[in-house]
């Protein structure tokens, strides 16, 4: 009987022809999104993982979400706080932390509001976090500019507790008890009150909503301010990485056009074949099909070496 080999997971060629630009490359930008996280367990914002019960998860990230019932959004966002805290950076986040420290002129840029890769002790100074942090509060009143950064308490108020099963026979005092999914629409969604959700302490008038950037909102001003330096240097840009996004939000999205006309090469990490930047691939590109904690850290080997699990120490934030 004939075997054949197994297809490799990163065609050689490709591999090959990527690490020899990587090693070329001086001025290098990352731009991530939902799908580094998907293996560490998180979902995404689009297809499959982007319903939350019934609703479009991209329906929740909206100011006009909040201000109809801010209680859901809430809800929304304490659960997604809480996976979070319970998820684990996966080798991608370090394999990327990793590079970041070999080369001081590779900047990274996420979408992404997890806290993993601050967690895989990426540099916060190369670390742009354009949609800002699930883990950042602000107060939703326009004239106060109340903002608190890593609060962990999980959750941040009692009434924004998960359900558990209190019919589960192992529930008991000395056992954790079992938290039920209220992203599932199955489960029960517990009422909560508009004076149960967490007020400003400054104005004390204020609802304290998550610090994160919503659709229509403008993103942080510094941290766009950085970006446009760093892309605007004289220098050309070598390489731009476009790890685990759809691409299809802005400004973020534009970000891989304006690294292309300053002369970069893209490389596209995604699962998904169909998403590639909005500009379309061109012919010196390369497109990895594959998930993102695996493929990653093997592009990034030949700069980095081998990501083992002892390299993975997680710079956890502990849960009040
Ligand atoms: C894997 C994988 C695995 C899965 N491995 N891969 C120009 C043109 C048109 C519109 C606009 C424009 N400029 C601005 C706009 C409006 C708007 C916009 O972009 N709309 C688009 C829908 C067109 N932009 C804004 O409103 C922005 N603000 C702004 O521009 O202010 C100025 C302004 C103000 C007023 C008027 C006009 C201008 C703000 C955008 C904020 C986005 N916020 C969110 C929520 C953040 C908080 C939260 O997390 O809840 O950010 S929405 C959501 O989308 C989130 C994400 O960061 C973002 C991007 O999503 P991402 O990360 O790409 O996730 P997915 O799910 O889309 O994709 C995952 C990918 O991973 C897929 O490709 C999978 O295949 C892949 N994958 N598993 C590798 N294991």
């Amino acid at each position: 009987m004939a075997f054949t080999a197994a297809r490799p997971l990163i065609p050689p060629q490709d591999l090959k022809s990527f690490q020899e630009h990587l090693a070329r490359s001086k001025r290098v930008l990352a731009l991530l999104g939902a799908g580094l996280s998907a293996s560490s367990g998180l979902p995404t914002f689009r297809g499959a993982g982007g319903l939350w019960r019934t609703h479009d998860a991209m329906q929740l990230a909206t100011p006009e979400a909040f201000n109809r019932d801010p209680g859901l959004v809430w809800q929304f966002y304490s659960y997604r706080r809480h996976m979070a805290l319970n998820a684990k950076p996966n080798p991608a986040h370090y394999a990327l932390a990793e590079l970041a420290k070999k080369n001081p002129e590779f900047i990274t840029i996420s979408q992404n509001v997890d806290g993993l890769s601050p967690r895989a002790g990426h540099p916060a100074n190369q670390l742009k976090l354009l949609h800002g942090s699930l883990f950042d509060v602000k107060c939703s009143e326009f004239f106060c500019n109340y903002l608190e950064t890593n609060n962990y308490t999980d959750p941040i108020v009692p009434a924004l507790a998960l359900p558990t099963d209190e019919s589960d026979p192992t529930t008991n005092e000395a056992i954790k008890v079992r938290e039920l999914d209220i992203s599932d629409e199955n489960v029960d969604l517990p009422e909560v009150s508009l004076r149960d959700l967490p007020r400003c302490p400054q104005c004390q008038r204020g609802l304290l909503r998550p610090g994160v950037v919503w659709f229509g909102e403008w993103l942080p001003r510094d941290v766009q301010r950085d970006i446009d330096r760093w892309t605007a240097q004289p220098e050309n840009i070598d390489l731009i990485m476009v790890i685990g996004t759809s691409a299809k939000v802005y400004p973020a999205a534009g970000y891989v056009d304006s690294a292309r006309n300053k002369g970069a090469r893209v490389a596209v990490v995604n699962t998904d074949k169909n998403d590639a930047p909005q500009g379309g691939m061109y012919t010196n590109d390369w497109f990895f099909e594959g998930d993102a904690a695996v493929i990653v850290p093997e592009l990034l080997k030949s700069e980095i070496g081998e990501i083992k699990p002892e390299d993975m120490r997680d710079g956890e934030r502990t849960s009040v």
